[in-house]
């Protein structure tokens, strides 16, 4: 018998033993007991971190909607596969079982497949969170089709490079979206993106605010028609392991978005393991995650991980603020939702909101409460013990990454003892090593690194679609046959790891990552602006907000400084989207710059953090005296 559900803590440190010891006949067993497969692998894994290059279970055959889907419908055919929960408490909810999940998935593949998407090709779902983006995703796999879901908040320009970038010739999409009292008209920036997206030879629409949109004769089709008349059998097109399943694009320091690549067999068999034991899921359960599925958290969380263990998933449309703050309460309330899965964001903007709307519902039937994006600081975390929690749901912090496609440090809940702000201990499987800026691996504990990952894991990402290069030296170039995450970390004196944050120029806004690159593109895409630089300042409900820091072309001509934030802050929303507007904008006469024309983020932070007195040496810089005039007018 394998060990797929982890009951006590003696039991975490055997399984984590054997994982480590016999990684390959640790992750055979799991995955040989609780999949079907097509055919079984010929080889467990094979790995070379210097190429890099990683296989899990090749030669297997397998395809991951049977393993969600199909295998489930003897036992569990009428059990809710997936709740939606509408963006308007008074609009009807929708109760998928399985066996419905099955026909509409195989109405949609076939609805694909008619309109000519065959395996291995790229589809864009630019859908908001409503049945339909759960069910293109899964239809995509159906089919072998690699789906490429963009958040359905993005701005067109964000839609086009991320169509582009992989070649898309779909796009599914909506008539618009709800977003608390707000609509959004997602087909109007579809048509925008389109203008520039000459591969894309198909939109399919579904209709959900019934808006009055307009449809390219040829080329846009609603979705329902097509539906409708579409057979609800169909087999699933056989997969090899290591084909692609989808592809996910993550902002990076510099440069265009990169798309993270993950296969198929590796991201089945490590989401569903993850899911099951760090959500301590039982059958029966109802479990939520209020990410959105644009992003890795709902892939893996909402989709694979929950559906492959066969578990009640609920979907929300909404927002935490609508009608009012205690939704998020109701809505637990309502399904008697068991695990609870959110972000450090979340958890600070709805407890300055105070108990009142808390203390208004049932939250009895939670067992388990998760936080993942960003790190939690102590006062969010306690806030959510004692008064989601009522300090009887253990908290379990989970730190991971798009391109680790799973959780990776993350307590156990009923099996770590966990302790505020800090993940714990790593996942079976998972092998973490803290690196000192020389190379060097820093042993023992109590001590502050970056956090890089020594050993292959099933659901990793396998490339960045079209430039290996790119992902070799991004991840695998920082130090000598390692991962490297991009985050520090600092692990107590019992093996603990708490994340600290990244060590890059990412930056993390109320759990989104946005690159400072693009941003500053942006910016610098205004006619008065000459350049500009942005670093995170800390926020009491964001984590993370942005300052800016801007020259203008002309420093002599007198603009007022309001209207251009105001202009800069609609370029950045019209071209990344509105996620990623400045909280703050310090209009400067110049920017520190290394002599080799490097602008020195690093005293701009400071800066930003109050840090003035410990700035380091500044002599080297090219033009040292701008520093003080900065300080001399921060906002
Ligand atoms: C799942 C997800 C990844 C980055 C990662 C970290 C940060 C995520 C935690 C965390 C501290 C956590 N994927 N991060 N979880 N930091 N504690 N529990 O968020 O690709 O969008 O972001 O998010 O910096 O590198 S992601």
């Amino acid at each position: 018998m394998s060990n797929y559900h982890i009951k006590h803590l003696e039991e975490y440190y055997q399984v984590y033993r054997k994982s480590i010891r016999e990684p390959e006949s640790f992750w055979e067993e799991i995955a040989e007991e609780h999949f079907l497969w097509r055919k079984k692998w010929d080889k467990v894994l094979d790995w070379d971190f210097s190429k890099p290059e990683v296989k899990w279970f090749e030669g297997a055959k397998l395809n991951i909607t049977e393993n969600c889907i199909d295998r489930h419908l003897a036992t569990r055919g009428d059990k809710t596969a997936i709740i939606f929960e509408p963006n308007n408490p008074d609009d009807e909810a929708e109760h998928i079982s399985y066996r419905q999940l099955y026909e509409r998935v195989n109405q949609f593949a076939n609805v694909l497949k008619s309109k000519g998407v065959k395996k291995g090709d790229r589809v864009c779902i630019y859908v908001p969170m409503i049945p339909e983006l759960a069910i293109a995703t899964l239809a995509c796999a159906r089919i072998g089709a690699i789906h490429s879901v963009v958040f359905a908040g993005f701005s067109s320009k964000a839609l086009s490079t991320r169509i582009n970038d992989c070649d898309c010739k779909m796009v599914i999409t909506a008539d618009g979206s709800y977003r608390g009292a707000k609509t959004i008209d997602l087909k109007g920036i579809v048509d925008e993106a389109l203008e520039s997206c000459s591969g894309v030879e198909n939109v399919l629409v579904a209709k959900r605010i019934n808006s009055g949109i307009s449809m390219k004769e040829g080329r846009d089709f609603w979705l329902q028609p097509l539906l409708d008349s579409a057979s609800k059998e169909g087999n699933a097109e056989v997969m090899d392991a290591e084909d692609p399943l989808f592809i996910l694009y993550t902002s990076g320091s510099t440069g265009k978005p990169k798309g993270m690549v993950h296969s198929s067999a590796g991201y089945m068999v490590y989401t569903a393991y993850t899911f099951k034991n760090v959500f301590q899921y039982k059958e029966n359960d109802v479990y939520w995650c209020t990410a959105d599925v644009g992003w890795i958290t709902g892939h893996s969380y909402i989709i694979y991980g929950p559906l492959a263990n066969g578990a009640t998933t609920v979907m929300f449309e909404g927002v935490p603020s609508y009608p009012d703050f205690g939704r998020f309460w109701e809505i637990v309330e309502k399904y008697k939702v068991n695990q609870f899965y959110t972000a450090p964001t979340a958890i600070r903007a709805l407890a300055k909101q105070g108990t009142k709307l808390v203390e208004k519902y049932d939250l009895s039937s939670l067992k388990v409460l998760g936080s993942v994006g960003e790190p939690i600081n102590e006062e969010a975390w306690h806030w959510y013990n004692d008064n989601i929690g009522k300090k009887k749901s253990p908290i379990v912090d989970t730190w991971w990454q798009t391109e680790t496609g799973g959780i990776m440090i993350t307590p156990i809940p009923y099996v770590t003892p966990t302790k505020p702000t800090y993940a714990t201990l790593p996942f079976i499987g998972i092998q973490p090593a803290l690196m000192g800026e020389n190379g060097n691996e820093l042993k023992g504990n109590q001590v502050d690194g970056r956090l890089c990952i020594k050993f292959p894991w099933p659901s990793m990402a396998r490339t960045i679609w079209g430039n290996h290069q790119r992902y070799k030296e991004t991840y695998f170039s920082a130090f000598d046959n390692m991962y490297f995450t991009g985050d520090g970390a600092f692990r107590d004196e019992v093996g603990y790891y708490r994340i600290t944050g990244r060590v890059d120029d990412v930056i993390i806004v109320s759990g989104h990552n946005l690159g400072t690159a693009p941003i500053e593109d942006a910016i610098n895409e205004h006619p008065a602006v000459a350049e500009s630089a942005i670093v995170g300042f800390p926020h009491d409900i964001k984590g993370s907000a942005l300052y800016g820091y801007v020259t203008l072309k002309d420093a002599g001509e007198s603009r007022n400084h309001e209207n251009l934030s105001k202009e800069i802050n609609q370029l950045i929303a019209d071209r990344i989207g509105p996620i990623a507007k400045l909280d703050k904008i310090q209009f400067t006469e110049g920017l520190p710059k290394t002599r080799s024309g490097k602008i020195m983020r690093r005293i701009l932070r400071k800066i930003a953090h109050n840090e003035m007195d410990n700035l380091g040496d500044i002599s080297t810089l090219l033009n040292p005296e701008v520093v003080q005039s900065i300080i001399d007018n921060k906002l």
